[in-house]
């Protein structure tokens, strides 16, 4: 609840402050079908559960949660989401406030879906920074996750979960704070992910100029870089920058603006529907 409240006055906030330019972007996309995000009678689902790996960049255990899908076998392999949440969140902010697990096991059900583990870290990797504490103390703890990512957090789970351990096979997408992370790692570490989303992109994410250093290999390497942003979030200017960018940079993305909407979970419940369908198509 707190937490939630946080994510809130954050929103508030931001949405008091800064203002917001009218744009609207390249394709609409059709808002999800009621339903989406509510548990179905007679619907196989997923299970959702909490995790602890040793996190050397960290120096002790640090948690997550895992979603493994309906049907989940070790026998089978399957490709990997990383899902990041914002600056009032940890490992528990999606499952608390957005149903991943509801949404995708409904999207399987409809066969809308290619059978995935989502991984939901805490993106704010330090011992002692807390979602209360000011942004810039927080700040250095989600730059410093990019490293818990890459040495700590991936090789647990490929060592502890039926995955396929490939660029083509791992996605990493996150919201706000989240969301700047995954374009910042992720356009950074093409060789690791091919799947990108950044959802209300944060401050902290780096500025456009900066995202990309070879847009000619980018665009060959990424099979998805999904940008999206309401058009009443405070934030907004960040992913119209992003997009610009990509643009002049021929950088092929997804651009979607949601008119009237905020920083909240109503677009990144609709984000995650949307951007987990597009995932690990050949
Ligand atoms: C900021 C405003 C908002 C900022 C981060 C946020 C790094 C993050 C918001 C969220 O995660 O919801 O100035 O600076």
């Amino acid at each position: 609840m707190r937490l939630r409240v946080i994510t809130a006055l954050v929103g508030t906030i931001l949405l008091a402050t800064i203002p917001v330019v009218a744009h609207s972007g390249d394709e609409q996309i059709s808002p999800p079908p009621a339903g989406f995000d509510t548990p179905r009678t007679g619907v196989d689902v997923g299970k959702l559960e909490l995790v602890e790996y040793e996190s050397k960049t960290v120096g002790m255990k640090r948690k997550a949660r895992v979603y493994t899908p309906p049907q989940y076998s070790a026998d089978k392999k399957y490709p990997v989401l990383y899902l990041l949440h914002g600056i009032g969140g940890d490992e528990n902010e999606w499952a608390r406030n957005g149903v991943p697990n509801v949404i995708l096991d409904n999207l399987l059900a409809d066969k809308k879906l290619v059978p995935m583990i989502v991984v939901l870290p805490n993106g704010r990797a330090a011992k002692d920074v807390t979602p209360r504490d000011p942004i810039p103390k927080q700040s250095p703890a989600f730059a410093a996750f990019e490293q818990d990512l890459l040495q700590d957090l991936i090789p647990f789970v490929e060592k502890t979960y039926p995955v396929k351990a490939d660029r083509s096979s791992r996605a990493l997408a996150g919201l706000s704070m989240g969301g700047g992370q995954s374009l910042n790692i992720g356009l950074s570490h093409l060789d690791q992910f091919a799947w990108i989303g950044g959802f209300s992109s944060a401050p902290n994410t780096r500025p456009a100029s900066k995202l990309i250093e070879n847009p000619v290999e980018a665009a060959r390497q990424l099979k998805l870089l999904y940008i999206s942003c309401g058009d009443k979030d405070g934030l907004f200017r960040i992913s119209q920058d992003v997009h610009t960018m990509l643009d002049e940079k021929k950088v092929p993305h997804r651009y979607n603006v949601v008119p009237g909407a905020g920083h909240d979970f109503q677009m990144w419940k609709a984000d995650l529907y949307h951007f987990a369908q597009l995932l690990f198509h050949e």
